[in-house]
């Protein structure tokens, strides 16, 4: 007995101070990165994150338009089942637009046709999609779509350089959700400079009517950090908070969502279900849940109905990522027919 103790407690000893050691270069860590991330520029802070009790504002209390509010709702489709039509489009790229990421706080970016992110794009499956691409700006540029078609309309090889137009002609294919963005390289700068967007391809039988949105996941460096500082539902963080997304008692709604950023998401709809269609390329839901994590660029559709009348968070799960911007608000209102 003598003996394991005298063997014993030097080795307590030195756990102890191991513990301890490591308890306090964690919390200087801590200390450091919390003081790190406040002296970041451009910080905002929502109202809708709360007062200090944590506790949410009701979004009619904090109400605050921006100067604009990108509409979620999604082009319509095409009227299937005509015959395949021609569908053009004509996507502008400028290097010198300013984009209101959050309230008040305004960030240079790279724009198709002046937003972030890009207009959707939208056509019935077997059309032939002509997309004119115009580069205005001083670097070379491309558009590479998701989806079927020849390798030349990749937007890989062919670089487009500024002052210059090229036409992308390919047959819509397959239907689902897709993104689009700029291949040139370094890639990763120009996706994070905004040169992205979605493409809905609708299946020639239309799906069941609902109603429909869009949004597009992404984020954004303000301070070129390394680090994102807004996390954001089509390019602006909040806007859904401080504009709820208003839909109708018992009426389908079918949502299109995409992921564009360099990190997990996890969409999530409040106090309801949604049917999931990954990749948008199927009729049927494949299961049914209320979050779903998304790799860049994965995407899919969520099929869902609201059974009672209030006001519901959607949010991404990662709690970092709603906290810096990645929330909204559903109000779900009787129908007034
Ligand atoms: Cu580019």
């Amino acid at each position: 007995m003598y003996n394991f103790f005298r063997y014993t407690e030097p080795k307590k000893l030195l756990i102890t101070t191991l513990i301890m050691f490591m308890i306090l270069s964690g919390g200087y860590i801590l200390g450091q990165h919390e003081a790190e991330k406040k002296s970041r520029t451009n910080e905002y802070i929502s109202p809708s994150l709360g007062s200090a009790r944590f506790q949410y504002d009701r979004p009619s209390m904090s109400r605050n338009p921006l100067k604009e509010v990108y509409n979620p709702t999604p082009p319509p489709p095409r009227i299937p089942p005509g015959k395949p039509r021609l569908v053009e489009y004509t996507l502008e790229i400028d290097e010198d637009s300013m984009h209101e990421v959050a309230p008040g706080v305004e960030i240079p970016v790279w724009t198709f046709n002046g937003t972030v992110p890009g207009p959707i794009i939208r056509a019935t499956e077997g059309d032939t999609l002509r997309v004119t691409l115009i580069n205005t700006g001083q670097f070379p540029h491309t558009i590479h779509f998701h989806g079927i078609h020849p390798a030349e309309m990749d937007g890989v090889f062919e670089l487009l350089p500024g002052g210059e137009e090229f036409v992308y002609e390919f047959v819509a294919e397959p239907y689902g959700v897709f993104p689009y963005h700029c291949h040139s390289n370094p890639v990763s700068k120009h996706l994070l400079n905004g040169l992205y967007g979605m493409m809905i391809i609708d299946p020639r039988t239309p799906r069941p009517e609902a109603q429909e949105l869009a949004f597009v996941m992404s984020a954004f460096d303000t301070d070129r950090d390394g680090s994102a500082d807004f996390y954001s539902w089509n390019g602006k963080a909040f806007q859904y908070a401080h504009n709820p997304v208003e839909l109708t008692l018992g009426k389908p709604v079918r949502l299109y969502v995409l992921n564009m950023f360099e990190e997990m998401m996890a969409p999530h709809i409040h106090a309801n279900m949604f049917g999931l269609i990954p990749s948008g390329t199927a009729m049927e839901p494949r299961e049914i849940t209320d979050v779903v994590g998304l790799a860049i660029t994965e995407r899919a559709i969520f099929e869902f109905t609201y059974k009672y009348p209030g006001t519901y968070m959607f949010q991404c799960h990662f709690s970092e990522h709603m906290e810096q911007g990645l929330m909204g608000w559903f109000e779900v209102k009787q129908s007034i027919l």
